[in-house]
């Protein structure tokens, strides 16, 4: 039952995608180099405050992190509900809960209920931006953030990868400011482009059905959608599945059709579709038509073998390999790419290579966390875990760890409520070791967003936030995957880390 609530949870972070509004710029899902026209939405969506926006990451990572943990205990709902209405009432002192309730919506009535956890309220922000952001530039090599990153906050949409370098592989696709990332599959007869979520902290495929409906009525937005109509080589058991997301859900049937991923094709390979999905997925604004799980099938509510599971069993890739590198939109490179059966050795530096043992018995990629450090300071941390997960935008460790961190930051400060306050512009070096290498992260991915975008170099929300969780994992997502080339392996049940070329 842990491991159902845990893998159902994966998705979480998809949650925020809802609030973008990228409606009138729809994506072609066919342009291999596509770039979302973002400023044209610009308009559109900065009546959603930043620090809304980013308050949902957090808790979707505090929510995760204890689904995913043996204990499971996480944030209620009404604990989520009551700190996310707390951060969008002082993001906008003056407004009626009316006015809020209109633009918010549908997240202050149902799945905004899921999200969060006890966070920073704004008045507390502001004030520490105000009182820290004369000290902040004193330290900084790092400028900032950059008005497509800012963009891309408020208004998401998808940056698409370049043609990847390496064989068996897809771009991998950027959502929003670094928030997910998703590429591009094809299933069934004739074959269909598909926008899937990719994510290593889940173990089922799948995606929307053409008779998929909303939670609460209504269809599932604006997506390509699977069904007998539509693929000569459908075909669906007479079999339900289901994942829960707190409040948001995934509930429909098991199918077969034939998948191709990365120009391999699996003839009927078993997944499911989504009869009924919660609004955080039937929005038109949720950039992706499905998601498909990468951590091992021992996870998956379906039942059935992951793509790279299947793809190793037969025979078209030597093992169920999985690599990703992740890109960061700040770069411009575009250069983010998922490979299967393999790793790309262009993306990473081969002597750097460490590979570990999955500490996980259920299924998640786990490695043992070595250490920890701050410009080198060692932070004596010691016997603990990280779950690496795609899935999850930023970092959470517990909540001594992120103290201790964040006190070795020049200019950071805590809110007292589980978050942190660190220099926009801030290059201290936080690392992480694991099989007797540190990576470093970027110093840039240390600062997920400004607390006011009107000043991109003073004050952000840090990147790492703390969660007290079961025995003290580490969820360690994106802030730091993407300054490391990460690798897992199920037939060996291993995972590999490698510092970028
Ligand atoms: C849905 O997508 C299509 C093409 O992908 C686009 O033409 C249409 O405007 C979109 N509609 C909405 C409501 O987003
Ligand atoms: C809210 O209203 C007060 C008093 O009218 C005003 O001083 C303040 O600037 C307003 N704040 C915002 C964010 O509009
Ligand atoms: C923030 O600063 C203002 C003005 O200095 C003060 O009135 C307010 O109480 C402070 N808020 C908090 C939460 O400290
Ligand atoms: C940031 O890094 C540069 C070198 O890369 C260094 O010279 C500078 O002192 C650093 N900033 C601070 C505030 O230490
Ligand atoms: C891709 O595979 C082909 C055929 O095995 C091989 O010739 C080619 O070198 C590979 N390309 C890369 C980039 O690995
Ligand atoms: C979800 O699936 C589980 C396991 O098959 C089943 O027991 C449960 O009733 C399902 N829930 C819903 C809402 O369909
Ligand atoms: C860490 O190193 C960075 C980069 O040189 C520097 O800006 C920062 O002040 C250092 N922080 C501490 C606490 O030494
Ligand atoms: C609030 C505040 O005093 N901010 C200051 C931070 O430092 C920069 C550069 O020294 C000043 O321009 C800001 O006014
Ligand atoms: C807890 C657990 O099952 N760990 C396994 C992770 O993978 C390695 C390598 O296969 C196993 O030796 C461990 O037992």
């Amino acid at each position: 039952m842990q491991s159902k609530l845990a893998l159902s949870l994966s998705a979480l972070f998809l949650l925020l995608f809802t609030l973008h509004d990228v409606g009138a710029a729809p994506l072609s899902k066919k342009h291999k180099t596509l770039t979302l026209p973002l400023t044209k939405l610009q308009q559109r969506r900065n009546d959603l405050h930043p620090q809304v926006l980013l308050q949902q990451h957090i808790n979707r990572g505090h929510r995760r992190l204890a689904l995913m943990s043996d204990s499971g205990v996480g944030p209620t709902d009404e604990e989520l509900r009551a700190s996310l209405h707390k951060r969008v009432h002082a993001c906008h002192p003056n407004e009626t809960t009316t006015e809020l309730q209109k633009r918010y919506n549908p997240y202050l009535h149902s799945s905004v209920a899921t999200l969060d956890t006890p966070t920073p309220s704004l008045h507390e922000d502001k004030n520490a931006s105000a009182s820290s952001s004369a000290n902040a530039t004193s330290a900084s090599a790092s400028s900032g953030f950059t008005a497509a990153e800012i963009n891309a906050l408020l208004n998401g949409g998808v940056t698409d990868a370049n043609t990847p370098t390496a064989n068996n592989s897809l771009g991998l696709d950027i959502v929003a400011n670094d928030v997910g990332y998703t590429s591009l599959i094809q299933i069934g007869t004739p074959a269909r482009d598909f926008r899937v979520l990719m994510d290593s902290g889940s173990a089922d495929f799948w995606v929307g059905s053409d008779n998929c409906q909303a939670q609460g009525g209504g269809n599932c937005g604006n997506h390509t959608f699977l069904g007998e109509q539509r693929s000569s080589s459908f075909n669906t058991f007479n079999e339900q599945w289901n994942t829960t997301y707190g409040t948001g859900s995934v509930a429909g049937v098991k199918v077969a059709d034939d998948v191709t991923i990365a120009g391999l094709l699996l003839q009927a390979h078993n997944f499911g579709t989504a009869e009924v999905e919660s609004v955080d997925f039937a929005s038109d604004n949720t950039e992706f038509d499905g998601l498909i799980g990468l951590a091992q099938s021992t996870l998956s509510n379906q039942g059935f073998l992951t793509p790279v599971e299947s793809l190793a069993k037969n025979g078209l890739i030597g093992e169920a390999i999985t690599s990703y590198k992740i890109s960061r939109l700040a770069d411009g490179k575009n250069d983010g790419e998922i490979t299967f059966g393999g790793l790309d050795d262009t993306k990473f530096q081969a002597n750097t290579l460490v590979t570990v043992d999955n500490l996980s018995k259920q299924g998640f990629w786990v490695a043992a966390l070595d250490g920890a450090s701050v410009n080198g300071t060692d932070l004596k941390i010691q016997g603990q875990a990280a779950i690496l997960d795609t899935g999850t935008t930023l970092l959470i460790a517990p909540a001594a760890d992120a103290e201790t961190i964040h006190s070795n930051i020049d200019g950071a400060a805590s809110d007292g409520q589980g978050g942190f306050l660190i220099p926009c512009t801030t290059n201290a070096s936080v690392a992480l070791t694991f099989g007797g290498t540190s990576f470093a992260i970027d110093p840039r991915d240390l600062a997920f967003a400004p607390l006011d975008i009107n000043d991109p170099t003073g004050m952000c929300v840090s990147g790492i936030s703390s969660g007290n969780v079961g025995q003290g994992e580490w969820l360690v997502g994106d802030t730091f995957l993407k300054s490391a080339y990460f690798s897992t392996n199920v037939d060996k049940n291993q995972l590999s880390l490698a510092k970028l070329a």
